[in-house]
């Protein structure tokens, strides 16, 4: 369990700059938190939020990145543009992009090698699908991704893993207590550094942080939609 824990908030592809205020207000609700947060804007906001909240206490994170610092690869952001645009962290491996773009735990290492290489932490997710669920595969599943999109030099000062079971996501359904500490207790077991932060994710919201939080083995959260509205998300910090 980390002394300091971390609140994450992912918005997806959610946010223009007048969405900007959410995270203003969330800096100036907690000047100086006792954990860290963490706001990861569409790729479009990060330099502008990360001017914004130069000298707060939030930190400023993006979504995903390529694994090559630079080329012909259209649409791309890599690590590096990404630490120059003020992150300091990236999402990478969610399962939106697993699903969405077919982003293996192979090609994921190689990002999270890439941010390393940027000076950039890497939050790494991993979790299993409803129907892997049921089969009981999870530990196998969830395992196996952490085994294989986790760089084997991998630190606690430059990874964290978030655990995020696909059929929690955005559906509002959460696993219960008992099996988000199964999980977790597993994926502490196995990691290359056992130092490095553990987030749940998965339909965090005020009303069941503080209980998540409450885990053993539970570092903080990576927050979707209840990050994008500062009350929700200043909830969700201060029950960490
Ligand atoms: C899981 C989470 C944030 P939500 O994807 O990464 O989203 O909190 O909306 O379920």
């Amino acid at each position: 369990l980390q002394a300091c824990k971390l609140a994450a908030g992912n918005w997806k592809m959610n946010g223009t700059r007048a969405d900007l205020e959410q995270a203003r207000a969330i800096a100036e609700a907690f000047p100086s938190p006792k954990c860290g947060i963490l706001l990861c804007p569409p790729a479009t906001l990060v330099r502008t939020m990360a001017d914004m909240l130069a000298g707060s206490a939030v930190m400023v994170g993006g979504q995903d990145c390529h694994a090559q610092d630079a080329g012909a690869h259209t649409g791309d952001i890599s690590a590096a543009m990404l630490a120059d645009a003020g992150a300091r962290q990236v999402i990478l491996g969610h399962s939106e992009r697993r699903a969405d773009h077919a982003e293996t735990s192979a090609l994921v290492a190689a990002k999270a090698s890439a941010a390393h290489a940027s000076g950039l932490v890497a939050i790494i997710c991993i979790g299993e699908t409803e129907a892997e669920r049921d089969s009981g595969q999870t530990l196998d599943v969830v395992l196996t991704q952490l085994k294989d999109s986790v760089p084997k030099r991998a630190t606690s000062a430059n990874t964290v893993i978030a655990y995020e079971p696909v059929w929690a996501i955005g559906t509002g359904r959460t696993p219960t207590l008992e099996q988000i500490a199964e999980v977790h207790d597993a994926l502490r077991a196995a990691l290359p550094d056992a130092g490095i932060s553990l987030l749940y994710g998965g339909s965090v919201k005020p009303g069941n942080a503080a209980e998540i939080f409450a885990i053993a083995n539970v570092d903080g959260a990576l927050v979707g939609g209840a990050s994008l509205k500062a009350a929700d998300f200043g909830a969700i910090i201060a029950a960490l």
